[in-house]
């Protein structure tokens, strides 16, 4: 359950290893002499109703040692089981030790300086703004507070400002054992200390609601209460109840893949990665991760335990980007160091924001989800003011690029609304929460239908279509693209379904079933691939990165082997004319697709090139500077390959590769809040446990054969899936 390297990280993103709670998050060095933590602060938006900005970096917090002599057994460590991320190395004969979390219970981040002799931590403290402002320092600590005006990102065309600029503050407070601290210059002296603990949290005075004008009170005083409560707590009571929080949803779920002989899961994991790859022990692992290239004479050693590592580091990265209550991922989580970053850093919505989530619910880490879902309510305002002016339907639709004031950016994407309000079904489906299908998902889908209600159109053939409009992000701009076509029939069904499920509109579920039986429906064409547009012009040597007619696969439900046999050789036509290689977030989505397909050697082959491919030394997936979607979707790919509930049945292991005979795992989710353990060996389930907070029954299909199993009753853990619209607190 370790993350570690030998060396500190020189480049941010790569090497650098990421702690957060939710709210906070800090990319760490490890250097020797300077030790330098990136700090971030995921409300600290560009942007407004009409841009959707970009996200930003907040700030650094540098240390530099004063340091003589040689260093010895140096070892930078993230352990992923408790949240915590450690360095340690010696000097003459003084051990070092530093250790680094971000508390969800308490709010803030710990960071801790120790060695093994008194007095050994000597050197300086600074503490810098992203924009440059100032910071003031006193003896007990360090802040830096600004606004956000006059910022403006270089892909916000047509603005010279903003109507929002937010405020901002950050504050480290310090403490210290031994020795002596003083503020000099802006900066904090510590000289002959023992122990020195820095309590950091910073904020903005964002708030989820449009009608508080997206802005609540400054973040000072809040900041300062956290503080003064973290900083009068012993540390190893702050860290215990840091451990407890964060087990309390990693430890849900178990996976063991196949052993690791131990020469190679002992490695520092640049090096493993070298050796999964095949590549020379020892070599710089640069040429590894451009996200493209295979080199398939290169045989990889086995690693099933790094497999299952990545796939528990997923979930590791967004319990620590995403908890209730707070914004949900961006295209890097909550990690970013730029001021102009990449696509914005932002909620892209025709496949990466979905992506983020796909995994929450199967792999029992609903509470996560639910900052999509708060989200994605407190925008729905602003989408549809601009719908109706712009386009003059009701409901609404939104654009390829979002961010958190409901401006959007890129041409209109009708299908992108549909694609969110699938993840909101799925919470529903996975967890049976009908509160929260009342509240937070219903009137979305509800009022989207109404959306597609206003555009559809009649062909010559009196089939409905949606107007011309792109297949993201290539083509041309056709009307009846699958992309819109399966997710208007997805957004029906779950309208549909829902509707019922809550013993609602009968007339209008009435008319939404009219809707959707006379959709234009998935088209076979004529070199027998399913077709990405109404025409039959797909190109068999496409291999663009999106392949958005295979949504009705997954994360849909539209086409399946064993429901349209047809259907389903058709993408596996399309597919295997995409290819397997292509940028992290799409070789991720194509696991899933042919697990889906039940391919589970396709699968694994597509898998195990992301991994060769796709990932950085400190496993995270690379699309310049990286892109955690790839991490998340990659997490997807694996919960699909072991356990699928989308046809009406739960199947165990639909997908299982050669390359993992035998295995386990423990406290995956199946809709209907069902959770499932499941063991294997040479290949075939040789137990299985379904529980449920309720007693209940399901079909499941084992070995190939199907029962019917009464789940043994177990409450269920997950303690915040009652969801109400989050009001996120400043
Ligand atoms: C979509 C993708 C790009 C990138 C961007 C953030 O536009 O096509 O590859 O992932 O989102």
């Amino acid at each position: 359950m370790n993350l570690w390297f030998a060396t500190p990280a020189e480049r941010w993103g790569e090497e650098t290893l990421p702690i957060g709670n939710g709210r906070l998050g800090a990319m760490i060095f490890g250097g020797i002499a300077r030790e330098r933590i990136q700090l971030n602060e995921e409300s600290l938006w560009l942007g407004d109703e009409t841009d959707p900005g970009a996200y930003q970096a907040f700030g650094d917090l540098f240390i530099d040692f004063d340091t003589k002599g040689e260093t010895k057994n140096y070892r930078r460590e993230l352990d992923i089981g408790r949240a915590v991320q450690t360095v340690g190395y010696s000097r003459d004969d003084v051990n070092f030790r530093r250790e680094y979390f971000t508390s969800h219970p308490a709010g803030i981040m710990v960071f801790r300086f120790t060695a093994d002799k008194p007095g050994s931590l000597s050197g300086m403290i600074s503490l810098a703004d992203s924009r440059n402002g100032t910071t003031t320092a006193n003896s007990n600590g360090l802040a830096f507070q600004g606004n956000l005006a006059g910022f403006v990102h270089s892909q916000s065309k047509n603005k010279t400002a903003y109507d929002i600029a937010l405020d901002y503050e950050a504050r480290a407070l310090v403490r210290h054992e031994g020795g002596s601290v003083e503020a000099k210059d802006g900066k904090l002296a510590f000289q002959n200390v023992d122990t020195l603990t820095v309590y950091l949290d910073a904020g903005t005075n964002y708030v989820n609601q449009r009608d508080q004008k997206w802005r609540g009170e400054h973040p000072r005083r809040a900041i300062t209460e956290r503080l003064s409560k973290a900083s009068a707590t012993p540390y190893a009571e702050l860290l215990t109840d840091h451990v407890k929080d964060y087990q309390s949803l990693f430890n849900r779920v178990a996976l063991d893949l196949g052993k690791t002989s131990p020469g190679i899961a002992d490695l520092p994991t640049n090096q493993r990665l070298i050796s999964y790859r095949g590549g020379e022990l020892g070599k710089s692992t640069d040429s590894i991760y451009d996200g493209q290239s295979d080199d398939p004479n290169l045989k990889g050693k086995p690693d099933p335990e790094l497999e299952a590592l990545v796939s528990q580091y997923a979930r590791y990265l967004m319990i620590s980007c995403s908890r209730p209550g707070d914004l949900p991922a961006n295209l890097q989580g909550i990690w970013n160091e730029s001021n102009n970053p990449m696509w914005r850093c932002d909620y892209h919505a025709d496949v990466n924001i979905q992506m983020n989530y796909w995994f929450t619910n199967p792999a029992n880490l609903g509470e996560c989800f639910l900052p999509f879902s708060a989200w994605l309510n407190s925008i729905v305002p602003v989408r549809r003011e601009e719908t109706k002016r712009e386009l003059g339907f009701r409901g609404w639709a939104t654009r390829w690029e979002n961010g958190i004031f409901g401006g959007a950016a890129c041409p209109w994407s009708m299908g992108d609304a549909a694609w969110l309000a699938q993840n909101l079904w799925d919470h529903y489906a996975f967890t049976g929460d009908k509160e929260y299908l009342r509240t937070q998902a219903y009137p979305i889908f509800k009022e989207l239908c109404e959306f597609w209600e206003d555009i559809l159109k009649e062909n010559a053939d009196g089939k409905l279509v949606a107007p011309p409009g792109k297949s993201p992000e290539h083509g041309p701009v056709t009307a009846g693209n699958s992309y819109d076509q399966q997710l208007a029939h997805d957004l029906f069904t779950n309208t549909i379904n829902a509707s019922r499920v809550l013993g609602v509109d009968e007339n209008f579920r009435k008319k939404v079933e009219t809707m959707r039986s006379r959709l234009l429906g998935p088209k076979i064409g004529k070199w027998g691939q399913l077709q990405e547009w109404a025409e039959d012009i797909d190109d068999p040597k496409d291999t663009h990165r999106h392949f958005s007619h295979m949504i009705g696969v997954f994360p849909g439900r539209q086409i399946a082997p064993s429901t349209t046999p047809e259907l389903a050789d058709a993408a596996k036509v399309s597919m295997n004319a995409r290819g397997d290689a292509s940028t992290g977030w799409s070789r991720a989505w194509k696991i899933s697709v042919w697990a889906r397909l039940q391919d589970g050697n396709r699968a694994y082959r597509i898998l195990n090139g992301l991994i060769r491919t796709s990932l950085t030394p400190n496993l995270l997936a690379t699309h310049p500077p990286f892109q955690i979607d790839a991490n998340f979707g990659y997490a997807a790919g694996i919960c699909e390959m072991l356990l699928q509930s989308h046809a009406g049945e739960i199947e165990l292991l639909p997908a299982l590769p050669q390359a993992w005979p035998n295995g386990k795992v423990s406290g995956l989710k199946a809709r209907g809040n069902f959770t499932v353990d499941i063991e294997w060996k040479a290949g075939k389930v040789t137990h299985f446990r379904l529980t449920s907070p309720e007693p209940r029954q399901a079909t499941v299909r084992v070995n190939g054969e199907t029962q019917t199993v009464s789940a043994e009753i177990l409450p269920d853990p997950t303690v915040a899936s009652r969801a109400t619209p989050e009001n996120r607190p400043a």
